[in-house]
């Protein structure tokens, strides 16, 4: 790391936040680290934190050159779920929130950007499994929308501006130290938290609904490698695919099982299931692995152990 390098995370709180600002504090020293977001986090932390919306381009604006943020991430986004329930809300934070970050960087007032993009740009007309990083985009969701237009933003302002933005393409993200809110694939956390307190859990997709999915541990890899990466190794500046794992509520639902015997799993699909219907199965990111070295490390077993692992050690603790 350059010596005068300093980070911001919009969307600290959030599931990826949480766990990202941790992880840049750690590596790059706490007094780097800013965290922001709507309220201030829940659990006290030891990194710097400013309440700010993403959409109040003065106050981020004041946060920036307070602490010489050279690096944002943001995270900040309405996810597919929430976002059919408001479409105006949805497009107006995944959007404007972008085009304001972008706008500090073509200002020269920060340096680089990360933004991540979605599976959700993909839709029923792109292929099912192995999908390509240029197959159809015909996303179906308003999430997907303003993800898809968001990709053609970052690549619009890092041609004509020379922004220096990067972005993946995030599968759905499973973790056990923070929860997501608002996704179609999030079922696959709160499973582990059921599946630990009462040994079940009613899916709200369907038996046999497979998507791509990723540890979190892989997932702040990926995130903080292609930020890491020489600008010259980032060869896509709309966003690449990344890929992991691909399984279906009930491969999780068996791996679970062979940790908690007792657990069941019942589905009762919901609307959810038929977002989670038009997107791929799995996706090839031979592109990120080519070009900037990504490699993912846990498949559905170890992710298993390791999140059953944890939660239980959490679970005891509140007990004591
Ligand atoms: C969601 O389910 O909306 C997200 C995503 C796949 O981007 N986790």
């Amino acid at each position: 790391m350059s010596s005068n390098q300093k980070f911001l995370v919009i969307g600290s709180n959030g599931q990826i936040g949480t766990v990202l600002t941790k992880k840049l504090a750690e590596k790059y020293g706490y007094e780097n680290v800013v965290g922001s977001d709507l309220r201030p986090p829940k659990k006290h932390t030891k990194f710097i934190f400013e309440e700010c919306s993403v959409l109040d381009f003065n106050r981020l604006g004041i946060i920036i050159s307070k602490y010489n943020i050279t690096d944002v991430y943001l995270l900040a986004a309405y996810l597919s779920a929430k976002g059919e329930n408001s479409m105006d809300k949805a497009w107006d934070l995944n959007i404007n929130g972008l085009i304001n970050v972008l706008n500090f960087a073509k200002e020269k007032k920060i340096k680089k950007i990360f933004w991540p993009s979605s599976i959700a740009i993909f839709g029923s007309t792109t292929p099912k499994k192995n999908v390509d990083q240029y197959a159809i985009t015909e996303p179906e969701t308003i999430y997907g929308v303003s993800k898809l237009s968001g990709e053609s933003l970052c690549n619009y302002y890092h041609n004509k501006f020379g922004v220096d933005v990067r972005s993946l393409r995030y599968p759905g993200i499973i973790g056990w130290e923070s929860m997501p809110g608002g996704g179609t694939t999030d079922y696959a956390v709160d499973i582990f938290h059921e599946a630990i307190k009462n040994q079940k859990y009613e899916c709200f997709l369907s038996k046999n609904r497979s998507l791509p999915m990723m540890y979190m541990d892989d997932a702040i890899r990926a995130t903080i490698g292609i930020m890491e990466a020489p600008s010259e190794q980032i060869k896509i500046r709309t966003s690449y695919n990344l890929s992991a794992l691909s399984f279906s509520p009930k491969q999780i639902g068996d791996e679970i099982k062979s940790h908690i015997k007792n657990f069941k799993i019942t589905y009762s699909p919901d609307n959810r299931d038929r977002l989670a219907e038009s997107w791929p199965q799995s996706i090839n990111d031979d592109h990120a692995r080519n070009d900037w070295g990504w490699r993912p490390n846990f498949n559905l077993s170890q992710m298993v152990s390791d999140i059953i692992l944890n939660l239980n050690k959490i679970y005891k603790k509140e007990k004591i």
